[in-house]
């Protein structure tokens, strides 16, 4: 029997998969993708997701990519089932999450020619793959070698290995895709090993820097986004600067630090909000080390107080200039920088602004206490209770907008609590599928805290999920977050367009998708029906009914009596 080209394509594929270590792929259903879905399955260790929408499936990827810390494959049939993946490439590509993505094609010489399910597909996601590689079923020796070496290239490619971003690859299949006669054979076929590019940096090159640091009287650093593994490891390099004279550590939330090696883990509310008061606090030296930063008073304070000398450390050759005025920016692993400058660091004994930051913050955390201690029911009230009450090793994937500004004005004194948002581009469409991923992957409970606007939005995502998935819904019936930022309270209908006000609630839904279901409307109930929560072993959304008008006024309380003398 002639050999049938598109299934040797899949088998190839599916080979390089194995090859360069992917275990997870999530499969959206389609025909034109059955060789490769009929290629994994050849092989035992492949974990196989289906998933029907692609837009889930591909975040869903990204919380599976997350978790394992392991690029992980989507892969969809031809047509408008690729560009459903955009946001959560989009995503992944600022994220710094390695996705592959793969997406099964008619021929070329049938695109745009009126055929269903049939688009311009390479390079359909644009600039936000590291690249997009056609594959077509081969027809010779030479088209196993180019198959073989285009794989290869794009494994290999610096910003897949090294910056973590994903890559896309379009695959060409011809009828027919099912031929139970065909033998797949996943195997090692000698694929080009990748290597990292910035696994080492040279000292020589740090060495100005250095004696900069050890020269200068106030270094700041503003940790951002990390992975959970990148965090922990950072930590203990971290906690040996954090005692210098002349250093003061603030972490994001998503840093994933642990709780001894920086100086705060509350940013927003420890920036002082009168611009003088910032004089004493302006530093020498910034580094920004790892990705994104949620904290906007941060960045406004240092963009408008700049530092003598800033720089920024991340894992990849192109680096954002966060804080407007980067003087300095190298492109390498967070704990790859940490080991190699910690032991050269030296105390400066004239400086006092570790000292100063310690104090301001232990002023401020006595201003917090006190207004835990008489707070309201609200969304304020949400964040502090799940600080409080979080068990030991729960993941928590934080929703966008007021969800994740809230979070960060806490604590999680918790052993083990890792932190995941989607802050590569803040989007809302993906967030409930990114946790759903990351808790089929986790032994530990991952517990999503999303707004509602968010939650109705990815519906989708609440599919197939698995029992340590608990959802905490925060319904303030709308955007809330259009009534904490100043502005759109004074459009016309912001109600209607921003805060998109509704009386929905996810009571039906739940069932639907096999939650258990709790709701809280009140202080007294809350805090029982959390811990209830806390200790099941079901899936479980607990809906909250808040405030929407009280809620941004307490908070707004909260800030005025941070900032009271
Ligand atoms: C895909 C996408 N569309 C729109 C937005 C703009 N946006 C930011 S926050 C928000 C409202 C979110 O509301 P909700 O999830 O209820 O959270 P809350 O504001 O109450 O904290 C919207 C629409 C976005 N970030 N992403």
């Amino acid at each position: 029997m002639a050999m049938n080209s598109s299934l040797e394509l899949a088998n190839i594929l599916i080979s390089g998969l194995a090859y360069y270590g992917i275990s997870d792929v999530v499969v959206s259903p389609g025909s034109r993708n059955a060789p490769l879905v009929n290629a994994l399955q050849s092989n035992p260790n492949f974990n196989c997701h289906s998933v029907i929408d692609e837009r889930s499936a591909a975040f869903i990827a990204m919380g599976i990519a997350l978790a394992t810390e392991k690029p992980t494959a989507i892969i969809c049939t031809s047509g408008t089932a690729l560009l459903n993946y955009a946001p959560a490439v989009c995503e992944a590509y600022y994220q710094g999450v390695p996705l592959v993505v793969i997406s099964a094609d008619r021929p070329q010489q049938w695109i745009d020619q009126g055929d269903g399910q049939t688009i311009r597909q390479l390079n359909a996601l644009g600039s936000y793959v590291c690249d997009s590689i056609q594959l077509n079923p081969p027809k010779t020796d030479e088209d196993f070698w180019l198959i073989k070496r285009k794989i290869g290239e794009a494994f290999c490619l610096p910003q897949f290995v090294s910056e973590k971003r994903p890559i896309h690859i379009n695959c060409s299949f011809e009828e027919p895709f099912y031929d139970a006669s065909y033998k797949f054979e996943i195997e090692n076929r000698n694929f080009r090993e990748p290597f990292p590019l910035s696994s080492q940096v040279s000292i020589n090159h740090l060495q100005p820097l250095i004696n900069k640091l050890n020269e200068a009287k106030k270094v700041l650093w503003v940790v951002g986004q990390l992975e959970v593994s990148t965090g922990k490891a950072a930590s203990s390099l971290l906690s040996q600067i954090r005692n210098l004279p002349q250093h003061a550590i603030l972490a994001e939330t998503t840093s994933n630090l642990g709780s001894e090696c920086y100086h705060t883990a509350c940013i927003d509310r420890n920036i002082v909000s009168k611009e003088s008061d910032f004089e004493v606090f302006q530093p020498d030296v910034l580094i920004h080390l790892g990705g994104a930063i949620v904290s906007k008073k941060i960045k406004k304070l240092l963009r408008s107080n700049q530092a003598k000398y800033s720089v920024r450390i991340h894992n990849t050759a192109f680096n954002e200039d966060t804080f407007q005025g980067l003087n300095l920016a190298i492109g390498v692993e967070a704990v790859v920088f940490l080991k190699e400058i910690t032991s050269m660091l030296e105390p400066n004994s004239l400086s006092n602004y570790n000292e100063l930051w310690k104090k301001h913050i232990s002023k401020i955390d006595k201003k917090h206490s006190g207004f835990e201690y008489q707070c309201p029911w609200s969304d304020f009230y949400i964040f502090l209770c799940i600080s409080k009450l979080l068990p030991d090793f729960w993941n928590i994937y934080w929703g966008n907008s007021s969800v994740i500004r809230y979070a960060q004005l806490f604590n999680y004194p918790q052993k083990g609590i890792t932190h995941l948002a989607n802050r590569g581009t803040s989007g809302i469409e993906g967030v409930s599928s990114s946790a759903n991923g990351y808790a089929r992957k986790s032994s530990n409970p991952t517990l999503l805290v999303t707004g509602d606007i968010s939650f109705f939005y990815d519906i989708n995502g609440l599919e197939a999920a698995s029992n340590n998935l608990k959802i905490i819904l925060i319904n303030n019936s709308g955007g809330n977050i259009f009534r904490i930022i100043d502005g759109p309270d004074k459009m016309k209908n912001f109600d209607r367009f921003l805060e998109t006000t509704h009386n929905k609630n996810a009571k039906h839904l739940a069932h639907h998708y096999g939650f258990h279901y709790q709701t809280a409307t009140g202080q007294q109930d809350f805090q029982e029906e959390l811990k209830k929560f806390l200790t099941s072993d079901k899936k479980t959304i607990l809906e909250v009914f808040t405030p929407r008008i009280e809620s941004p006024a307490i908070l707004k309380d909260y800030f005025k009596t941070l900032n009271q003398e």
